[in-house]
């Protein structure tokens, strides 16, 4: 039989690919989770029907999450990962030497539990001692715990259904007020190319101006995520990734990755004139 699956983009455009077999479909409390086993990008988890992740190409976008953050703080003892309940945003966080504490907070432990069942390597993060787990409401979580975190990491899905909120200014606030003096935050914000999308930019990037002295965007190329051009928006009250990264720090730990180095950390700052237009807007 001929099975393939579309993520439609727009109305007119979207990514297809081959699909082997549906190795799991269930409806947990929040959304819906499928994962696929595909020829081209092997396993992939969909939730609402939307890629989260491939096993081909999830290096570049959890890589490209936590490492230019992670190697611009001089000394990142604690990081907070909101969503990215699937690991591989922690799997990135305590391979550092300098992370002694990690904590994730998911509200949906059927997407752990699926990530550690059929991406073992993605989840590899979990059984790190490093790594602390918090089963809840992220929205919750910033607002009402004590802790000061260095690096904050939102690795949410699109501002649509269970997400919306990790896209508001009031959530950016607790996150702000929970990061110590010179702590920095970053969060996946979508693509530009796309019109829909877009406007998500200019608005987490008004949002960071307001709430930090620095705000950034940055940009890698994933290919399964729409239009395989992606952002990432970075708020800091001390360190600016553009001058304080930390190349020392960055050849001693000699971390085998396969997208993010120094030199793509620089590069990845640098903006088309398109996107630049964008935050100009
Ligand atoms: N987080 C970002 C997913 C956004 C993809 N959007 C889409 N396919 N329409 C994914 C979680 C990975 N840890």
């Amino acid at each position: 039989m001929d099975l393939w699956y579309t993520e439609k983009h727009t109305e007119n455009s979207g990514l297809t690919m081959r699909v082997n077999r549906t190795l799991l479909s269930v409806t947990s409390p929040f959304q819906e989770l499928q994962i696929l086993d595909t020829p081209e990008y092997g396993k992939v988890m969909l939730l609402d029907g939307l890629v989260m992740l491939t096993e081909r190409d999830e290096f570049v976008y959890h890589e490209m999450l936590a490492h230019p953050s992670l190697y611009t703080h001089p000394d990142p003892q604690t990081v907070l990962i909101i969503g990215g309940g699937d690991g591989g945003t922690l799997r990135e966080a305590v391979r550092h030497p300098a992370v002694k504490r990690a904590v994730l907070v998911e509200i949906d432990k059927v997407v752990i539990e699926a990530s550690q069942q059929f991406f073992p390597e993605v989840a590899a993060g979990f059984s790190s001692p490093k790594a602390v787990v918090e089963v809840t409401d992220g929205i919750r979580y910033v607002k009402e715990t004590d802790e000061k975190f260095d690096v904050i990491l939102i690795d949410s899905t699109d501002p649509i259904g269970p997400a919306e909120g990790l896209f508001s200014i009031d959530f950016y606030r607790s996150c702000q007020k929970i990061l110590n003096d010179d702590g920095i935050l970053t969060t996946q914000s979508e693509t530009p190319f796309i019109k829909h999308f877009a406007q998500v930019i200019p608005n987490v990037q008004r949002d960071m101006r307001e709430l930090f002295p620095l705000s950034r965007l940055y940009l890698a190329n994933i290919p399964t995520y729409p239009s395989g051009l992606w952002s990432f928006s970075l708020g800091s009250k001390k360190y600016d990734p553009e001058t304080d990264f930390d190349q020392q720090r960055f050849e001693k730990d000699a971390l085998k990755l396969r997208y993010y180095n120094d030199r793509v950390h620089r590069a990845a700052f640098c903006l088309p004139n398109f996107v630049k237009q964008l935050l100009a807007d």
